[in-house]
């Protein structure tokens, strides 16, 4: 078993991984740049170390300085959290030369899942459905045309080593295929290293949901419904509830099931998420991220599981603590981000919190990290919480997130709270009638 973790993050999701380990009865080390010396997790670890200057790329990304750590504790693990190091194949790879395990799976699978044509090509040999495209790169233009030709304009040329929205191209016509096509290439070699890219149909309206997976790296793997994930604006997700509304119990099975198989079949190790467009009533893979993401709450709370908790027992050798025929869904949870952002352009605001009053009460849950008179820094994410609650249906999920957001008390600075007191009111998300271009369409409304 694990005896000490160093947790390599900060903020809502460092506590979040301290309080699994407390439960375990493992000792928990935070790290913390000069930025974050008053920062709740440096407090509420058992010990803590600073690892260097604010810029996260001299702390919270500093691959030598995170190992040291580990060595000047004795930490038998990390935990990476997500965003920071969480898919950086290298830094799993590091840990494993070290001795250090690494919570989350093998350094060879976060490297497939990172090369966004290799994990494609994977996932379609599983019998994964995904959006018609080329068969791997995409070595010009010309080729780029044929390839369009053949499955119909729009399309889109991606970056194999982007995601998360980083590196795309749309093409609306062929006559606009060449200047794409090399504006693609030249932005991922400048951004990625990598000028490798693909072409896929490009779907208009989809719905961005996606599979929990969690694998026993012993070749079994389960899934935990999906999380619609729909309501973003420029790539950063501001709502996310579970169920996604309107999926039939056969869809979700069908998915599911083909979503672990994927999985068991790599003998994937810990949380992972499989990327789906949903559109015309299909599911079209895009990506998979080997990280535990900022929403699994949803997942936790119509589950009933501990996500955090099985990553660690999964990572120490240990079997999860269930299986798949005993996973039954209860009602439904929504997560709103509270991001410290002034409405209505969303610029970032750090400053001094004066008062914070979490929301409580049954079925809410509060995940964050700030507290009255902390100063968030501006070094960082502007993520200083989520909101989460649970019920027994969706309309009672909405009802409480409604009640809880008028609790919530965050003086001192702007946050995006008020968003979702207005977005909750809609009829268009009370029917569940949403994509991923909702929320920008309704913000332009709103200026208007
Ligand atoms: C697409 C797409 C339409 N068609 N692929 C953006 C994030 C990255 N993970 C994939 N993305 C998209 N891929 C095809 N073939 C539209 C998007 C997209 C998007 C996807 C999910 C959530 C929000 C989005 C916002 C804009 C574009």
């Amino acid at each position: 078993m694990i005896s000490k973790v160093l947790i390599a993050n900060r903020g809502e999701i460092a506590l979040r991984v301290i309080r699994a380990c407390r439960e375990l009865g493992i000792r928990s080390v935070a790290v913390h740049s000069t930025a974050d010396s008053y920062a709740m997790h440096v407090r509420m670890a058992d010990e803590a170390v600073c690892i260097g200057p604010p810029p996260a790329g001299r702390s919270y990304l500093s691959i030598p300085s995170i190992v040291s750590a580990c060595s000047i504790t004795g930490a038998d693990a990390v935990h990476p959290g997500y965003g920071f190091l969480s898919e950086n194949a290298e830094f799993a790879q590091v840990l494993e030369e070290h001795g250090i395990k690494f919570i989350g799976p093998s350094s060879e699978h976060i490297r497939l899942m990172g090369d966004k044509v290799a994990a494609k090509e994977y996932m379609k040999r599983q019998g994964v459905p995904c959006v018609p495209g080329s068969n791997g790169p995409v070595p010009s233009a010309e080729r780029a045309m044929a390839v369009a030709a053949k499955i119909g304009y729009p399309v889109i040329v991606k970056a194999a080593a982007g995601g998360g929205g980083r590196g795309m191209k749309h093409v609306g016509a062929s006559e606009d295929m060449e200047f794409a096509f090399q504006s693609a290439r030249r932005e991922a070699r400048a951004a990625f290293g990598n000028d490798e890219v693909y072409i896929e149909k490009f779907l208009e309206t989809p719905r961005h949901i996606e599979i929990q997976v969690f694998g026993d790296g012993c070749g079994k793997a389960v899934f935990l419904g999906e999380r619609d994930c729909s309501l973003q604006r420029r790539h950063q997700k501001l709502l996310e509830e579970a169920p996604a509304p309107g999926i039939t119990e056969e869809q979700r099975a069908g998915i599911g099931e083909i979503s672990a198989n994927a999985a068991a079949s790599i003998r994937y190790s810990g949380a992972g998420t499989i990327e789906y467009l949903f559109a015309d009533g299909e599911f079209n893979f895009i990506e998979m991220n080997t990280r535990l993401q900022v929403e699994h709450p949803v997942t936790e709370a119509i589950f009933g599981v501990d996500l955090v908790r099985e990553q660690i027992l999964v990572a120490s050798g240990m079997p999860m603590s269930f299986k798949q025929e005993d996973m039954r869904i209860r009602g439904h949870a929504i997560e709103a981000r509270i991001n410290a952002e002034r409405l209505p352009n969303f610029d970032p605001c750090p400053g001094l919190v004066s008062t914070y009053h979490a929301p409580g009460g049954l079925g809410v849950r509060m995940d964050s990290a700030i507290y009255s008179g902390y100063a968030v820094p501006p070094h960082y994410d502007s993520l200083i919480g989520k909101l989460v609650v649970h019920g027994l249906d969706r309309q009672t999920a909405i009802a409480r997130m409604r009640r809880a957001l008028g609790e919530l008390i965050v003086d001192g600075l702007d946050t995006t709270a008020p968003l979702f007191e207005q977005v909750l009111q809609e009829q268009d998300f009370a029917d569940g009638n949403y994509d991923i271009h909702w929320l920008e369409n309704w913000l332009k409304k709103q200026q208007a």
